[in-house]
């Protein structure tokens, strides 16, 4: 099947901006015309019927039970290039059509050994055979040892819709069963959410930002640093609408100047007609130092706004004077060594910042590296020293590349989510000594090397616990966590896996168990058009029955906890169904109440397949922190001195050397400035054009990126040239911690010594029993640093990263990693 025969979309590669600006039109009217319904008849005169997911809204065409057709719903002002992949995912030769176990598993339990997980060799069983064989080792695990043995910290981007989350399933079971061990924060942006709240009372980078209509109307200078809205903005929870890409054309019309801080020459960049600072990547916290130091000695920054919203900037200006605690000037001259950009373009642009109206834009890459913490707070601190957060299209926002958060919100109600977690219900006390009940959620392979090892996290001590048993669901580890040769081996301490997927991912090959789920477009589903706009709901109604033997994750877990002895309490004795409607109906309920907008009731509502929400112009110029700026003391941050707090005395009390109490640039353990050049290039592991971190990597959406058959890998000219690499061939990348195949991209767009092998490549190890083995498709997290961002926050290091490059020689494997495992056919 080629992509084409699965699509009405027209696909060809990099064909995004031309393709879109007609969709753009397409979608322009932003509202479906009235009397519009959820299912409808096409041209041909087939049944169409509206769907959702992570990549949007879509019609799809259903002839006798399948899934024939897709076609982006018409409210979708820039449809996402991705959207193939959510038909092929449900037919490709990777969906997991059975309950799978490993045969050493089924032959003797969790005590088998483990050498052989990620073989293949799996042996088809019945539903009874797998749900008892889990049920079983989680109730002997409950009793015989106790919930810190079991590890439920299953992280990952599950599909959309409020009802079917199945990690807060996996959670209730596990509640009800006695508890487990779980994770929190994210890959996303640990760091950040681990230091904003000491800086400004909360996470900022979650809920409205500043409008886009603030920004088209009052922005002369917008600074996307690390951020690639036309990227990211492909893909949300919600289901997106891509209203962004609307704004970036309303943008262009404003003529509102942008520069773009980033190793690579993006999309974005080249769309807004942008300027390209090529910086050198991890140097991001000393170039913004430079500003800081112009903004202090040229006299520019604004003294009102660090007086009146601030707290601690003496410190901070000492540091950067070089009276700090590291006795270094943070002169432009030393940023320009630092960053690779000149001493004086960092003046310059310091002095554009406060020139006019600026908006300062960031995304989360310069946050997912070693001290990651750093760049959040040196970004805001820089943000008001130009002194205009708060004012109409000014300030800062670490937040408009994902969710679509500068978009105006209807009056809806966000939609409420069906399940809850509920409690732990004690069977057993949880002593201090079994270990954190909670881990920090990228520090998984410190905990399976080190049960009983202390560690520090947040201003807190902790030890690991010593966990048997892991079950995995809608996520995929072994693509999310870095440095897969140590987590591999780390692996063999879980005595049992369970991982429940629609598709044979590495992790569902490095499972014991594998239990077959369905797609959303197998069950009944309910989300939102936009997180913020909320500017509509969608019934997600079952497209068609789930394949072969795959059930929803709420029958397989409603029938596990029936096997637990709880089953009436996990289910209340609801349907998806009944808790779809349920969901809707609160929802009317708070509309009801509220008199903005109206609603029909459930039935007409599910029978129509969409109600759309009008965006009341009020709503149009929302402006973050202009209450705090307008009374700042009626309106204080939740910080303990009420402002914005450029130097922390919480954090200075915690007394880390790898988090001081104000923004520093710390050198990191790999980068391009390390005086060891035994790995001469920067590892740029950022996320896919083309795919959602590893979903869709196995579906038709791959032919519209792979090279040479692998995931590609972006080589700048000259280090291409040095050694000998031709565009399209087959390359080999390699540090001390691994080696990856991948298809080489010759380019300008990335700046010399950057090399781009984007995240989410299915792992596919040649030799298994190899502990080097080469990954023969492209898993950039092969070659990535397992280590904590700090001991604040313990976040992913991901882009702290050295490699080198070569031409493949020999004989090129064959990837094989998209089709099931043999005996699973
Ligand atoms: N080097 C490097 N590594 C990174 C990153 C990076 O920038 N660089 N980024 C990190 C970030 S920010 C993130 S968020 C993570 C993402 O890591 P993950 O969220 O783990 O990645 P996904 O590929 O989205 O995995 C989701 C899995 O859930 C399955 N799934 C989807 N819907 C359902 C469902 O309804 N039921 C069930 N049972 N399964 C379902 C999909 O098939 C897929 O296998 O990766 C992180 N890893
Ligand atoms: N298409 C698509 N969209 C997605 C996702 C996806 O997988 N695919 N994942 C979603 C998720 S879960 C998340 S968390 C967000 C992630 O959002 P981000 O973390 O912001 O996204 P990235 O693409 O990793 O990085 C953004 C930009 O930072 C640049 N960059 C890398 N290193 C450096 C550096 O050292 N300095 C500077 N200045 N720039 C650097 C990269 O080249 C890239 O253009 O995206 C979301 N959106
Ligand atoms: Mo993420």
């Amino acid at each position: 099947m080629s992509v084409a025969d699965v699509t009405t979309i027209s696909l060809s590669r990099r064909s995004f901006l031309t393709a879109t600006s007609s969709l753009l039109a397409l979608g322009a009217a932003g509202s479906l015309l009235p009397g519009a319904v959820g299912s409808a008849f096409a041209a041909d005169g087939t049944k169409e019927v509206l769907g959702g997911s992570h990549w949007g809204a879509f019609w799809a065409t259903v002839e006798d039970g399948r899934f024939t057709k897709i076609r982006p719903w018409e409210g979708d002002y820039h449809p996402s290039e991705q959207l193939p992949g959510v038909q092929d995912v449900i037919y490709n030769a990777a969906r997991i059509k059975y309950p799978m176990v490993r045969r050493a598993y089924l032959e003797n339990g969790p005590k088998a050994e483990r050498d052989s997980r990620g073989d293949g060799d799996f042996v088809r069983v019945t539903w009874d055979q797998a749900l008892d064989l889990v049920a079983g080792e989680i109730k002997r695990l409950e009793d015989e040892e106790g919930p810190w043995a079991l590890y439920a910290g299953s992280y990952g981007w599950r599909s959309s819709g409020k009802i079917g989350n199945p990690q807060v399933m996996l959670k209730r079971m596990m509640n009800m069963a006695g508890g487990a061990v779980t994770s929190s924060s994210n890959y996303s942006k640990a760091a950040l959410e681990g230091i904003m709240p000491y800086v400004l009372g909360s996470i900022d980078a979650a809920g409205p930002q500043t409008s886009y209509q603030s920004v088209v109307e009052n922005t002369e200078l917008i600074v996307f640093w690390a951020s690639d809205p036309y990227k990211t903005n492909q893909i949300a929870f919600a289901l997106p609408d891509h209203e962004e890409y609307k704004w970036f054309e309303d943008m262009k019309k404003a003529d509102i100047k942008s520069v773009f801080i980033n190793p690579v020459q993006i999309e974005s960049c080249k769309s807004l007609g942008g300027e390209w600072v090529p910086v050198r990547p991890h140097s991001d916290v000393a170039l913004a130092l430079g500003l800081c130091h112009v903004l202090l000695t040229e006299d520019l920054y604004d003294k009102d706004f660090i007086n009146d919203y601030t707290y601690g900037f003496d410190e901070f200006a000492a540091y950067l004077k070089g009276e700090g605690w590291d006795k270094v000037e943070k002169t432009p001259e030393w940023a320009a060594e630092l960053t690779e950009v000149s001493a004086d373009d960092i003046r310059a642009l310091a002095r554009r910042l406060v020139n006019g109206r600026t908006m300062l834009v960031s995304g989360w890459s310069t946050q997912r590296m070693q001290y990651g913490e750093q760049w959040p707070w040196v970004f805001v601190t820089l943000a008001a020293m130009v002194g205009q957060v708060g004012l109409p299209g000014g300030g800062f926002c670490q937040n408009y590349h994902l969710y679509s958060q500068g978009s105006p919100s209807s009056d809806a109600p966000n939609l409420a989510p069906g399940l809850s977690t509920g409690t732990r219900q004690e069977k057993k006390e949880w002593p201090a000594e079994k270990g954190a009940k909670v881990i920090p959620v990228a520090r998984i392979v410190d905990m399976l090397e080190g049960p009983g090892k202390p560690y520090e996290h947040n201003g807190e001590a902790h030890v690991y616990p010593d966990v048997k048993m892991t079950y995995w669901v809608g996520g995929n580890p072994f693509h999310h966590h870095q440095d897969r040769n140590r987590m591999r081996k780390a692996w063999k301490k879980f005595e049992t896996v369970v991982v429940q997927d629609f598709q044979w991912t590495s992790s569902a090959r490095f499972a014991d168990i594998v239990l077959p789920a369905t797609t959303t477009s197998e069950r009944d589903e309910i989300e939102q058009v936009g997180t913020v706009s909320k500017r509509a709901y969608v019934a997600m109604k079952k497209l068609v029955d789930p394949v072969f033997e795959s059930r929803t994750d709420y029958a397989i877990f409603s029938d596990l906890a029936g096997r637990l002895g709880f089953g009436q309490a996990f289910t209340e004795g609801k349907s998806e169904l009944d808790m779809v409607r349920e969901t809707y109906e609160q929802a009317k309920s708070t509309a009801d109440s509220q008199g903005k907008v109206s609603m029909p009731d459930f039935d007409t509502f599910w029978e129509k397949g969409i109600v759309e929400f009008e965006i009341p112009e009020k709503n149009l110029r929302r402006v973050k922190y202009a209450e705090f700026r307008e009374d700042p003391l009626m309106n204080m941050l939740p910080t303990p001195t009420g402002k914005i707090e450029i130097f922390s005395k919480t954090i200075e009390k915690f007394g880390y050397d790898d988090c001081p109490p104000h923004a520093s640039w710390i050198e990191p353990v790999e980068w391009l400035g390390m005086k060891d050049k035994t790995y001469p290039l920067q590892l740029n592991s950022n996320h896919p054009d083309y795919r959602m971190h590893s979903q869709l990597n196995a579906t038709v959406v791959r032919e519209l990126y792979a090279v040479a058959d692998r995931e590609p890998c972006v080589i700048n000219t000259q280090d291409a040239a040095k050694r000998g690499i031709s565009d399209g061939d087959v390359v080999r990348v390699f540090n001390g911690r691994g080696q990856i195949l991948a298809g080489a991209v010759i380019s300008d767009d990335i700046r010399p010594g950057v090399l781009q092998v984007q995240e989410g490549g299915w792992y596919d190890p040649l030799d298994n029993a190899d502990p080097n083995t080469l990954c023969k498709y492209g898993d950039v997290n092969v070659l990535t640093i397992d280590i904590g961002t700090s001991r604040l926050a313990q976040a992913t290091s991901a882009h702290t990263c050295m490699v080198d490059v070569e031409k493949f020689e020999g004989d090129v494997p064959e990837v094989d990693v998209f089709t099931a495992p043999a005996a699973a056919e």
